[in-house]
């Protein structure tokens, strides 16, 4: 039984989970449950990474101590965990102890080796992203990955010797091509090794919530230092028993760190060199994956357009929401998170597609084989070249699920379900049935029915474990391991279990499943902090757990919102939708097109010629199919409608709102 070894990174606690959070745990999720039905010995890691300045404010700003506050919000990410039926082995908290004797032993090995020095920091840091900027990184004086202001520090530091692992790092990626996926981050990767590592500070001074660099309690370390280190705690580390030392060599280096893209740099530089350092072997594995991208921006906690991953679950289930996430990004790029995406992906795939498959498949040997799983009797091209394609499927989704590209083993399946479907309809079974001397045709065609929705049960079975649980129970056959796998092993005489709609299709909007705007992100929360840039003018107040993610902004962030007066040349409704309204206004020289959530407040006759405030540099939307160039602004209170802002004063169109 090979050993594998996976995680996610451990999620900071200043804000509570969100779909991008989600989705690394959901595909870590799929590959173990992928590996254990290969039949490894898998052991899952996922939690979250609690220390930290802004962990340390935004518990000041909620009112409450930095423990019990950490103590709720990482409560949350393991509730995700249970939400999301996620299986994880292990759930670490930085603030364990068993963590901090981790984090200490690691320093004093690096220490040992003489690769830390004292020294003194000044420079930039990045509190939202915890990471120094170099000063010729910055853009337009703000953090070059999240945007937010960095902040000057002069302070006394611990320095790691970085620069001293660039030649043993370029060597350690050319031996080890496969080190991070995909290739060309590996490329990106090494580029930057290649023009100059700088020693990396490695503590801090003015806040305590940390762990205490060993003796020298003064200084805290540097929260990368500390949380990289997280991936050997849960293996036992710095224990040298024998089952521990066991352990260790069981799982490590043999790991897979899966990541987003944006903290790359820290697994695939710091934390190998790190490893060197302290004697050990850097990690095998890093695949990197894309954003997730709500309104063109990505989704984040610090630009405030997140999606709660609790309200897909509930509204499609937590199948479907695995199935969307997987589906629709394929490794390493960024893809749309849009509530049309997932209902339109839930009606055509899963209803469609594999609901109905389901649905043929087992009320067909309920109504004409009394429940029971015929035999196959005949092999015509028709069937074998069924055969066939169930065995390519399984070949094929293997491999893609051991290269980590979940994406295209689920294609690979559809095609499949597809191609099952379509079996169905060219044997036309229902007028089998009416043919005695076709019996046998008949039963083929249901027994290779049955049989190949009972390997695309076990094909879904890592993404979307309850339908293929489900499906099992409808066929009356257990959960079999990927090892051995193959068409025509269903045992004719096999009893159906009872039968139930596997995805009933949704046939109302998202507006009428859910009273909602379609333009609001179902999961989607402001943050009167930041702009939302797909949030119409009548988005709900932000719920207690996002407004204590705000911080104050600087007058620099908010110039950059671009607020203009605008004249409104026309309104109309927007077929099917309660609450939009299309508006053509004039800013300035320039004619554009604004949808706004006000239909239940204006009536669009009343709102011609009259001035109005829009946001007008909003990356464009789309909505309900149109295009929406800007955003109205409006107040409104609490469920209240919206009030347009106006302004007692003449005023032209095109002046700028500030
Ligand atoms: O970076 N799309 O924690 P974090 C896809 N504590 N994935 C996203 C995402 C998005 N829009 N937003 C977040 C940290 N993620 C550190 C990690 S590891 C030793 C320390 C996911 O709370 C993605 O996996 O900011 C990303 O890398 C991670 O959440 C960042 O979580």
């Amino acid at each position: 039984m090979s050993a594998f070894y996976i995680t996610t990174p451990i999620y900071y606690i200043n804000a509570r989970p969100h779909i991008g959070h989600a989705y690394t745990t959901m595909v870590a999720d799929a590959i173990a449950r992928s590996r254990r039905l290969r039949g490894d010995d898998v052991f899952f890691l996922t939690g979250t990474d609690e220390h930290g300045q802004k962990v340390e404010r935004a518990a000041q700003k909620a009112g409450v101590s930095t423990p019990a506050f950490a103590d709720e919000v990482s409560a949350s990410f393991r509730q995700m965990c249970a939400d999301l039926h996620v299986t994880n082995d292990d759930f670490i908290r930085t603030t364990e102890p068993r963590h901090r004797d981790a984090a200490q032993a690691i320093w004093r090995k690096v220490a040992a080796a003489g690769d830390i020095y004292k020294g003194d920091y000044e420079g930039w840091y990045c509190t939202v992203d915890e990471i120094f900027v170099p000063e010729t990184q910055l853009v337009d004086g703000a953090c070059p990955t999240c945007g937010s202001k960095v902040e000057r520090l002069k302070e006394e530091s611990y320095y790691f010797r970085l620069s001293k692992y660039q030649q043993p790092l370029l060597d350690f990626y050319a031996a080890h091509p496969d080190f991070l996926q995909p290739a060309f981050r590996l490329n990106e990767i090494r580029t930057f090794v290649e023009s100059g590592l700088q020693d990396l500070s490695i503590s801090r001074t003015s806040f305590q919530w940390g762990i205490p660099v060993p003796d020298d309690p003064a200084h805290v370390m540097y929260v990368w230092f500390d949380a990289l280190t997280n991936y050997l705690t849960a293996l036992g580390f710095p224990a040298d028993d024998p089952a521990t030392q066991d352990r260790l060599s069981r799982y490590w280096p043999t790991v897979t760190h899966l990541v987003g893209k944006e903290i790359i740099r820290q697994h695939a530089i710091y934390w190998p060199a790190f490893l060197m350092s302290a004697g050990m072997l850097p990690p095998s594995r890093i695949i990197a994956h894309g954003f997730w991208l709500m309104g063109g921006a990505k989704m984040s906690k610090s630009f405030g357009n997140v999606a709660r991953y609790q309200e897909y679950a509930e509204t499609f289930g937590v199948d479907a929401l695995r199935y969307f996430v997987m589906r629709e990004m394929p490794l390493g790029q960024d893809a749309n998170f849009s509530d049309d995406g997932v209902l339109t992906r839930f009606n055509a795939d899963l209803a469609n597609d594999l609901g109905n498959l389901v649905s043929r498949a087992t009320t067909m040997v309920q109504r004409y084989c009394g429940g029971i799983v015929p035999a196959p009797h005949v092999q015509e091209a028709l069937d074998t070249n069924l055969r066939a394609a169930v065995s390519t499927t399984i070949e094929r989704v293997l491999a893609n699920f051991e290269g980590f590209q979940i994406t295209i083993a689920l294609q690979d399946t559809w095609e499949l379900i597809r191609a099952v479907n379509k079996y169905i309809v060219e044997r036309e079974p229902w007028t089998l049935a009416k043919q005695p001397d076709r019996r046998a045709h008949l039963e083929t065609t249901l027994y290779e029915a049955a049989d190949a929705l009972r390997v695309i049960a076990a094909l879904v079975d890592p993404v979307m474990p309850d339908a293929a649980t489900r499906i099992r129970g409808m066929l009356g056959v257990r959960q079999e391991p990927w090892t051995g796998l193959a068409g025509g092993t269903l045992v004719p005489g096999t009893r159906l279990g009872t039968i139930e709609p596997l995805f009933p299709r949704i046939e109302k909007t998202l507006e009428e499943l859910r009273g909602m705007s379609t333009d609001t992100p179902a999961g989607g929360t402001t943050d009167p902090a930041t702009t939302t840039p797909a949030t119409p003018a009548t988005a709900p107040a932000p719920p207690a757990a996002a407004a204590a993610d705000n911080s104050r902004i600087s007058i620099d962030d908010f110039m950059k919102v671009d607020l203009r007066v605008a004249t409104v040349l026309q309104a109309e409704a927007v077929p099917k939708s309660r609450k939009l309204l299309k508006l053509t206004v004039r800013v300035g020289a320039d004619d554009r097109t604004i949808l706004a959530g006000i239909a239940e407040a204006y009536a669009p006759e009343a709102l011609v010629g009259r001035t109005i405030v829009i946001v007008a540099n909003l990356k464009p939307a789309k909505l309900m199919g149109i295009e929406s160039n800007g955003m109205v602004v409006a107040a409104s209170g609490d469920g209240g409608k919206p009030v347009l802002l106006g302004f007692s004063e003449a005023t032209e169109s095109g002046w700028r709102v500030r």
